[in-house]
């Protein structure tokens, strides 16, 4: 069997011995190779923002598997039709988002980094102590990673509410479905957690008019993709005190430009794109488990639906 790994970020020397060696130990022997062009048709690629170039010369292997769980950044190169493309879902990340977003909003529920300022300029003052039952968290997206951001959060005891396209059950969150319920939904949420996927439907989904309907003095956690937010929205929402606070995790440009506004807002607080982070050994595992799944001609999880975009 042949695979070939390739990404942009130069670590295809951990990911080839590695995927070889996962494949081998369950028995699945394989040639793993980083891709370079030329090269003579693989069985599965595994890939991470791929060239166009790569996906016009690897026109029959048995299935795409992505390393990441957004598929954005593939909707507007041309895969081999009737090629199944396999996302990430899950593989070590959910917890990941789970602790991150969890920290954000107790940050803002607890006033932790007003504290810590005032501690910092030599002032002992406790923050005010906000009721839980005032402090709803909405979750735009409850799939792998959105369900379990608003299961830990509802283990905190926040009421959370949650929306996605189609309709959800899950124990301790409370959920509405579908863009006519999107007003309402925001209308009640004092902190708002976006983990949507960035789809043509989604894309500048969180607007000026959206914001708006925020109550007064919430707050915005953005850990899903940039340009879910309009920037200049956000920066005039926060400078009116229609938002409180934003945490932001990803950005329309990555790195964030130097001059961009967001670097100095002082109720911005910034992360370089690190909720949740591929873990490659975990990865790996997902990947070798689902080849060996596809080769048995069994259905996996994550197949990107190509008319959904996610
Ligand atoms: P999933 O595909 O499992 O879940 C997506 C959720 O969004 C689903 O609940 C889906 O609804 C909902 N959704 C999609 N489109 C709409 C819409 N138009 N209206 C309402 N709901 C919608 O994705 P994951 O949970 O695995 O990941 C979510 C995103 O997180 C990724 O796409 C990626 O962009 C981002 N991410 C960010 C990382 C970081 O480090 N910052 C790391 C990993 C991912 P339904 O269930 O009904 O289909
Ligand atoms: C992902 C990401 O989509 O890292 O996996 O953002």
């Amino acid at each position: 069997m042949r695979v070939l790994y390739y990404s942009p970020d130069n670590d295809a020397a951990h990911w080839v011995p590695e995927l070889q060696a996962a494949l081998h130990a369950v028995e699945l022997p394989a040639l793993v190779q980083a891709w370079q062009s030329g090269m003579p048709p693989a069985d599965f690629c595994v890939v991470w923002k791929p060239p166009q170039a790569l996906l016009d010369e690897q026109q029959s292997p048995k299935a795409y598997f992505v390393t990441g769980a957004g598929v954005d950044s593939l909707l507007t190169l041309r895969f081999p039709a009737g090629v199944p493309v396999i996302r990430l879902d899950d593989a070590g990340m959910a917890v990941q988002m789970a602790e991150y977003v969890t920290q954000a909003v107790v940050r803002y529920f607890r006033g932790l980094a007003a504290a810590e300022a005032a501690m910092r300029a030599g002032v002992w003052q406790l923050p005010a102590v906000r009721s839980r039952a005032d402090f709803t968290v909405g979750v735009l997206g409850l799939g792998v990673l959105g369900a379990r951001v608003a299961q830990a959060l509802a283990a905190f005891e926040f009421p959370v509410l949650g929306w996605s396209r189609s309709p959800k059950q899950l124990a301790g969150v409370r959920s509405v479905h579908g863009m006519a319920q999107l007003p309402q939904f925001l209308q009640q949420v004092q902190c708002l957690v976006c983990l949507l996927p960035l789809t043509p439907e989604t894309d500048g989904l969180l607007n000026a008019e959206r914001l708006a309907l925020l109550p007064r003095g919430s707050y915005l956690i953005n850990v899903a993709r940039g340009a879910h937010v309009v920037d200049a929205d956000l920066i005039a929402a926060l400078d009116s005190g229609q938002l409180a606070g934003a945490t932001l995790d990803v950005f329309r440009t990555e790195p964030l430009p130097p001059e961009h506004a967001f670097w100095q807002h002082p109720r911005i607080t910034l992360t370089p794109h690190t909720s949740a982070r591929t873990l490659r050994s975990e990865s790996i595992t997902q990947i070798v488990r689902k080849m060996h799944a596809v080769l048995h001609g069994q259905s996996v999880a994550g197949v990107v639906d190509p008319n959904k975009g996610y």
